[in-house]
């Protein structure tokens, strides 16, 4: 490993420290380095905070030395006014020679202009090392600035024969039958915990009525969203409407705010032949999480609405819980027709890791 890229790691690890504080930011760690030898470190700690040039200057006893570093940085230094003012003006303030970026930032504000500022100012700028791991940890952040739609990950739980429910005589019958075991129950929390928000299908806000909040993990509650016809039923007899924590109610109906309850408007549409949502319908919702911010969003079920967004190519991750049962007969769960690039086993379950990649 050179050199730069084993700063450029370091600067990955300290970006991590911002998981879960920054979104819709994403995580940037920065180091300066003097005569060989580290003399500042800084990441981007919170959403509206100081990004990780700015704390990585703060950061040095004598900043003298800054005129003779390097500043390492995992993503383009900004150029715009935002939140905060622009790192380029910081860097060539305090006459830092050389910069090493391990990607460019895909925020359109910037996009390559930072790089841009920096050269024409006589800045030495090495752009790509490891750039391949810096979009890896950022890669909600990249989708969503460059798809205009959050990161979506497709998350279910099948059966040894591959299926996600038993099969159900009556409506009424909401019996449950879980399929996968205690340590998957607490992943699937800390998960919950990873994603700007949790969404689920009409059908099983009906039937399961999840509370769609973490409770067996620590961290940030996601944002809890459906879509359901509030023509139809009074969605407070739901627990996702309880107004405990924010959620997000796609409807025909006019947009309407309300303690914890955002009620937003899509254009009607009818299912599918098949049964299946719309991709128009799907791409309409998306465009509204996109202006709201909402960088990511894990896809609990159900069955239609995985298949749907399976079926529009509209996904980025799945992981796919196999629990160790068969019901011979029920409910098929979805499929997917790529290889997983990852295969784990826990205890007595496996998961299985797929990344779209069209
Ligand atoms: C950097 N260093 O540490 C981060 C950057 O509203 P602001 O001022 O916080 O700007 C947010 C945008 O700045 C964000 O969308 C992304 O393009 C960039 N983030 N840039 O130079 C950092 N976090
Ligand atoms: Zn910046």
């Amino acid at each position: 490993m050179s050199a730069d890229e084993r700063y450029m790691w370091r600067c990955l690890e300290l970006a991590r420290k911002g998981k879960g504080a920054v979104a819709p930011n994403p995580m940037v760690g920065a180091v300066l380095v003097c005569d060989a030898q580290v003399v500042g470190e800084g990441f981007h700690a919170f959403w509206g905070g100081p990004h990780a040039e700015v704390e990585a200057v703060r950061s040095v006893r004598d900043p003298e030395c800054l005129s003779r570093a390097t500043l390492y940085v995992s993503l383009e230094p900004c150029c715009h006014f935002g939140k905060t003012p622009p790192c380029t003006e910081l860097i060539l303030q305090h006459r830092i020679p050389r910069v090493v970026v391990a990607c460019t930032d895909p925020n359109p504000q910037v996009g390559g202009k930072g790089v841009q500022r920096l050269r024409e100012q006589g800045c030495d700028v090495t752009l790509g090392v490891l750039e391949k791991e810096a979009r890896e940890q950022n890669r909600r952040f990249f989708t969503f600035q460059k798809k205009k739609r959050p990161y979506i990950l497709l998350k279910w739980a099948q059966t040894l024969d591959g299926f996600m429910d038993i099969a159900r005589k009556s409506p009424e019958d909401t019996t449950s039958y879980w399929i996968t075991n205690g340590a998957l129950k607490l992943r699937t929390h800390t998960w919950r915990a990873e994603e700007a928000a949790i969404w689920v299908g009409a059908n099983t806000l009906l039937h399961d009525n999840p509370r769609l909040n973490v409770r067996y993990a620590a961290g940030r509650q996601p944002l809890r969203i459906a879509f359901f016809d509030t023509s139809r039923a009074d969605i407070r007899r739901f627990h996702l409407a309880d107004a405990t924590q924010p959620a997000l109610v796609f409807h025909f109906g006019e947009d309407r705010e309300e303690k914890n309850l955002t009620f937003c408007h899509i254009p009607y549409f009818n299912p599918r032949p098949d049964g299946l949502l719309p991709a128009e319908a799907l791409e309409n919702m998306l465009g509204v999480l996109h202006r709201r911010g909402v960088v990511s969003v894990m896809v609990e079920g159900g069955r239609r609405l995985l298949d749907s967004l399976l079926a529009a190519g509209l996904w980025d991750e799945a992981r796919v819980l196999e629990g160790n049962i068969r019901f011979g007969s029920g409910l098929p769960a979805p499929v997917i027709s790529q290889t997983p690039v990852r295969e784990e086993a826990v205890e007595d379950n496996r998961v299985f890791y797929y990344r779209n990649r069209p």
